[in-house]
């Protein structure tokens, strides 16, 4: 190698993302300035602190450690497992849990896992229904979950639109699935855990809880727990948990090498060792006196808004909620689900449309939307903010077609917004 050639090549690697990259640097400041200066009500994100987005920029994205902490497939990992050891040991004591596997790159993927350590390909699940707040994973046509397993699903009462257990246990003891899974991406009510517990017993199914969107309220102490109940129980940490987009699976010991063979080599090859770091982060971080206090404030701020929208004349499905998440039933209106998004993101605050329970509109333009609590509570929002706030999307949705009625409110989020900065040192 001749010196020039090795100088130019350090010189490349060390240059920084603006001079390598100015577009996708661009693309990053944009998005920090988008997050910083709107309301952020998308009910599955969040914000996650510098210590987590250290940690997920941290060189550990450069090892490959196939395996499990002392049992890897490449030499060099005693670093790695260090932070894969305190990954599990953190989840397991946060929600009390036997046994966890912190390896699975996402929700769904821990969904898969959990099902293949289960039951084969073929066999029967029983899941909620996207369209009444359930997920893709939990059994849809378009999902590997309708794909690979035979798939029947439950919902919601047309009337009180809460989770049916009646129906749920009549398709049970129907179709004597092998796995009843339940959890939703929808749903603002607590779940009746006992009852679903009983529900898999009477026909000898496995119950796998899919706490995804409540993890960070569990962990807090403001939800109740599946884990005494469920066999497996998966989850995301990116949502109300607060940590870093990924997956984890808790479970009972008898389910923990299944699980963990499951994952890998079942589903995934090498973990992404910086993301499980971050996870590490995360769970400690989710162990704190502060966090117990930010997860009571997410649940008071979801309630603050659904007083004020109710106030206002607006019908949220089930009259409430009892976690971070409302849907509002846009049924009665004129205007969709989507035009509703649409309206408010003019106005800086961001949502997405939802379909509610019985919904007449296609799923692509729906009659609802789906509002969390969660992102902006991280950034120090109280109920005062969440009660002016009501305000400000009833504002909006009555102007829906006004541009500058829409730019006027989106002038009274910005100022809300640098009142409560996100990420003070960082443009990108
Ligand atoms: N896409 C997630 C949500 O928004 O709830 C679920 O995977």
């Amino acid at each position: 190698m001749t010196p020039g050639s090795g100088a130019a090549r350090t010189i490349s690697r060390e240059a920084s993302l603006r001079e390598v990259d100015p577009e996708i640097d661009g693309a990053i400041r944009a998005e920090v300035r988008r997050q910083a200066t709107t309301l952020e009500l998308i009910a599955s994100e969040n914000f996650v602190s510098e210590a987590v987005l250290e940690a997920m920029g941290s060189p550990l994205t450069n090892k490959y450690a196939e395996g499990y902490p002392g049992r890897r497939y490449y030499g060099g990992c005693e670093h790695v497992d260090t932070a894969e050891r305190l990954a599990i040991d953190r989840a397991r004591m946060l929600f009390g849990a036997e046994h966890a596997n912190v390896q699975p790159h996402a929700g769904a993927q821990a969904n898969l896992a959990a099902y293949l350590a289960l039951m084969p390909p073929g066999s029967t699940l029983l899941g909620m229904a996207l369209a009444h707040g359930g997920h893709l994973t939990h059994g849809h046509k378009v999902s590997y979950s309708g794909i690979l397993f035979k798939a029947v699903q439950y919902g919601l009462s047309p009337e009180t639109g809460l989770l049916d257990y009646d129906q749920a246990a009549a398709l049970a003891r129907e179709h004597r699935p092998q796995v009843l899974v339940a959890g939703a991406s929808a749903y603002p009510r607590f779940f009746d855990f006992a009852r679903l517990r009983a529900i898999a017993d009477e026909v000898g199914a496995k119950l796998v809880f899919d706490m995804a969107h409540v993890a960070g309220l569990i962990a807090g102490g403001v939800h109740p727990s599946p884990v005494p109940f469920a066999d497996v129980v998966t989850s995301t940490t990116h949502k109300t948990l607060r940590g870093p987009r990924s997956g984890f699976i808790l479970c009972k010991s008898e389910y923990a090498k299944a699980i963990d063979k499951s994952v890998f080599p079942g589903m995934q090859g090498g973990p992404l060792m910086h993301v499980v770091a971050a996870k590490a982060v995360c769970f400690k971080e989710a162990a704190t006196a502060e966090f117990r206090t930010y997860a009571k404030q997410v649940v008071a701020n979801a309630k603050a808004l659904a007083r004020e929208l109710t106030a206002r004349g607006y019908r949220l499905v089930t009259g409430g909620t009892d976690n971070h998440l409302l849907l509002l039933d846009l049924r009665e209106q004129d205007y969709s689900g989507a035009d509703a998004e649409t309206a408010l993101h003019a106005a800086g605050i961001t949502v997405n449309k939802n379909a509610v329970p019985n919904d007449p509109r296609p799923p692509a333009v729906t009659s609802g939307i789906r509002i969390g609590s969660a992102a902006v509570t991280s950034r120090g929002l109280g109920e005062a903010e969440f009660t002016r706030l009501g305000g400000w999307m009833d504002d909006a949705l009555r102007h829906r077609s006004e541009p500058p009625a829409l730019a006027r409110i989106r002038g009274q989020v910005e100022e809300l917004c640098r009142a409560f900065p996100l990420y003070a040192n960082r443009s990108r």
